[in-house]
């Protein structure tokens, strides 16, 4: 008995006298350490422990090493991890107002998108996916997604034609390849570079830094600027990690997403820059498409389908296209 008490009470002690233990926040990245997101994520979570004074410890996990973005999702929904940059593409299975950000040729570009989703609008989609589980904190940048390929230059839509492109998961862009006459195959990120060094696709499509960090280039040569899809990104926090947080850590951890997307934007700008003087370097063959309407105009039954199945999205669109 008196062994126990003072076992107890000694351990009671060690309680006392300890710092409470910090709050360790699991991270999901999808891209290589010294892509502009990564970059501006670790700038996050280095702001917020400074900022909780190691209260809270975030930590990110950079190449997609906790899993492929849908299963992310899944994950940040259910608390399994804490925080994570999502794009949006793969998000629309999940929470349905987000496929407006993937219909082809939703906004003019990227300034509008900024536009867009920083004010009101942006805060609709951020309240569709805080009622899924995730609290979007900022909007990255993710510049416009263009067509490459391993056979020859896109010129029109003719030149898609029997050809097999990878897209990310979301039967929107299944249905935007067919309606250029491609064939569409959703698939993981990480399978794409493999999958066009075998045949397996013809081509994929995205932005200059994914075509370049993925080293997609060094496999499809020809990339064509279509800029069919702009789809901005968000820093999202779990609901589950977020909701029991202090009044004073939520404005920590706000600000500090907000900081990151600011840095992430500037270091974006550069970026795309950068990747496309060193795919030309590298040989890639780019071409402008000499009429993207032609390309926009194929587009017409994408929208009508998405409407007839999500008629109550049709003013969400309306609102965008109306945005300056
Ligand atoms: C990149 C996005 C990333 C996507 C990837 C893809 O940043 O989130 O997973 O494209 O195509 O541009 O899967």
């Amino acid at each position: 008995m008196t062994f126990t008490r003072i076992a107890l009470s000694g351990a009671v002690a060690a309680l006392i006298a300890a710092p409470a233990l910090a709050d360790q926040w699991r991270g999901w990245n999808i891209h290589p350490e010294d892509y502009p997101n990564s970059i501006a994520l670790e700038s996050f979570a280095k702001e917020v422990a400074d900022k909780t004074g190691g209260r809270i410890e975030p930590e990110v996990y950079h190449n997609a090493v906790l899993g492929d973005q849908p299963d992310a999702i899944e994950q940040v929904r259910n608390g399994g991890l804490d925080f994570a940059n999502f794009n949006m593409g793969p998000m629309g299975q999940i929470v349905p107002a987000t496929n407006v950000l993937s219909l082809p040729f939703i906004f003019k570009d990227v300034e509008q998108m900024h536009h867009v989703m920083d004010g009101p609008i942006g805060q609709q989609f951020s309240d569709a996916l805080a009622a899924e589980g995730l609290v979007a904190l900022s909007w990255f940048d993710s510049g416009s997604r263009s067509f490459y390929n391993t056979k020859h230059p896109i010129e029109t839509p003719d030149d898609v034609k029997g050809m097999k492109f990878r897209v990310m998961n979301n039967d929107l862009y299944v249905d935007m390849v067919d309606q250029l006459g491609g064939n569409a195959t959703p698939m993981a990120y990480g399978e794409v570079y493999q999958s066009l060094k075998t045949g397996v696709i013809d081509g994929a499509e995205n932005n200059y830094p994914s075509y370049d960090s993925s080293n997609h280039f060094e496999v499809a040569k020809y990339y064509s600027i279509t800029n069919h899809l702009i789809i901005p990104e968000c820093l999202c926090v779990s609901t589950a990690t977020w909701d029991p947080l202090s009044d004073e850590d939520k404005a920590i951890v706000k600000e500090a997403a907000v900081h990151a997307a600011e840095e992430q934007r500037q270091l974006w700008a550069e970026r795309e820059k950068a990747s496309r003087e060193k795919v030309e370097a590298a040989g890639v063959e780019i071409n402008e498409v000499k009429d993207p309407k032609a390309f926009q105009d194929k587009m017409g039954p994408v929208y009508a389908n998405f409407i007839k199945a999500n008629p109550d999205l049709e003013s969400l669109i309306k609102d965008i296209q109306a945005t300056e």
